[in-house]
């Protein structure tokens, strides 16, 4: 059986339902990976029948450097329990991904103590530290360097979470035209392909699915609002006394005594409604604006798990799996943050 040279699915003729479906006997992609390299169409999603054990354990049983692919702008969900483990006697070289999205003040002194610092508090060991920008296009000869110092039997994995930008950065790195499907929704890549280069044979793989992440609890109308497609334009919020901020109707930040120049900084998509207002108020705008003004929603409200955070003056991040994050600075009493429970919520030491 033949594979389709987008996603990596065998192709078939027999039902249009399941992954690798074209009507061409000679099609050497299927019909879903050439709707979206041609039309742009991504509606036909299997992402929910990715099996994450069968792709570690694929990955496991290989004998190949892995490139771990890392999304910067949803780095915490991009984490993988156990890497390590996983990837147990391998090298593996974390390729950031998505630089562009960031603000320039992330300066590079300050993304590297991120890096270390945060894989330092996952406990996970990495080889290597690659950053990329603009679907590799910035970084590209570092991971080369990389590729040729770690992969000493010319045998190499891409992995990663879903979205991540595993099949883009390969496309580059091959200078692929019209190779492997690429889409701004998770789920895209359905098997292993494998690929050659410069005498390297290369596998780009699956993505892992992170069911806690909002990228794969919103629909696709409602992932236009969330996934980001330009650089970041940090919105920032100087706060006085007790201040409620909603991203759309996603998460409920209060911060109550704010002083000290206190300051939340959002760290979104630019189409993610945000609304700003007091406390007091906050429990009525939610009752009766989620899912219109306060929108995408994960229909939960007023379900939400709450949880209170004490930042102790400390700049701290707070994070929703696939949506991006809120800066605080400066001094409050607390913070209580509201969210659907299906959604992880990390709090971090601030990035910027
Ligand atoms: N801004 C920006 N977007 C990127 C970058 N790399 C990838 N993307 C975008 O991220 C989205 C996902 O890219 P893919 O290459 O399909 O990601 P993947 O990891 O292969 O995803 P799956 O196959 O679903 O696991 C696409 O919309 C890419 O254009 C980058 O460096 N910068
Ligand atoms: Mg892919």
């Amino acid at each position: 059986m033949k594979q389709c040279k987008g996603c990596g699915a065998y192709l078939q003729s027999e039902s249009k339902d399941l992954p690798g479906y074209t009507p061409k006997e000679d099609a050497i992609y299927c019909q879903r990976c050439f709707r979206i390299q041609h039309y742009d169409d991504v509606t036909v999603s299997y992402s929910t029948k990715m099996d994450t054990t069968q792709i570690l354990k694929t990955i496991a049983d290989m004998d190949a450097l892995v490139l771990w692919v890392v999304d910067l702008f949803d780095f915490e969900a991009s984490m993988i329990e156990g890497m390590n483990r996983h990837c147990a006697g391998k090298d593996i070289v974390m390729v950031v991904t998505k630089r562009d999205l960031l603000p320039d003040t992330l300066s590079e002194n300050k993304l590297k103590d991120f890096l270390l610092g945060r894989l330092k508090e996952y406990g996970i060991v990495v080889n290597g530290i690659v950053v990329t920008g603009h679907q590799g296009k910035d970084g590209i000869g570092e991971l080369i360097r990389a590729i040729e110092m770690y992969a000493k039997n010319k045998e190499i994995v891409v992995m990663g979470t879903a979205n991540a930008g595993k099949s883009s950065i390969l496309n580059t790195l091959l200078r692929l035209d019209q190779g492997l499907t690429m889409s701004r929704y998770p789920g895209t890549t359905l098997g292993f392909t494998k690929l050659e280069w410069n005498g390297y044979t290369i596998y780009d793989s699956p993505g892992i699915h992170k069911y806690d992440s909002a990228i794969f609890l919103l629909d696709d109308h409602e992932l236009k609002y969330v996934i980001p497609s330009s650089t970041l334009r940090p919105v920032v919020y100087q706060l006085y006394g007790d201040q409620s901020l909603a991203l759309g109707g996603l998460m409920r930040v209060d911060a109550v005594n704010c002083r000290d120049n206190a300051s939340m900084t959002v760290y979104a998509s630019r189409r993610l409604p945000l609304h700003r207002g007091k406390v007091e108020n906050a429990d009525h705008l939610w009752e009766s604006h989620y899912n219109e003004l306060l929108s995408p929603t994960i229909d939960l409200y007023p379900d939400f798990v709450k949880e209170r955070i004490y930042t102790k003056g400390r700049a701290t991040d707070i994070c929703m799996y696939g949506v991006g994050w809120v800066c605080f600075k400066g001094s409050c009493d607390y913070i209580d943050i509201r969210y659907p429970k299906g959604v992880k919520v990390k709090v971090r030491k601030a990035m910027l």
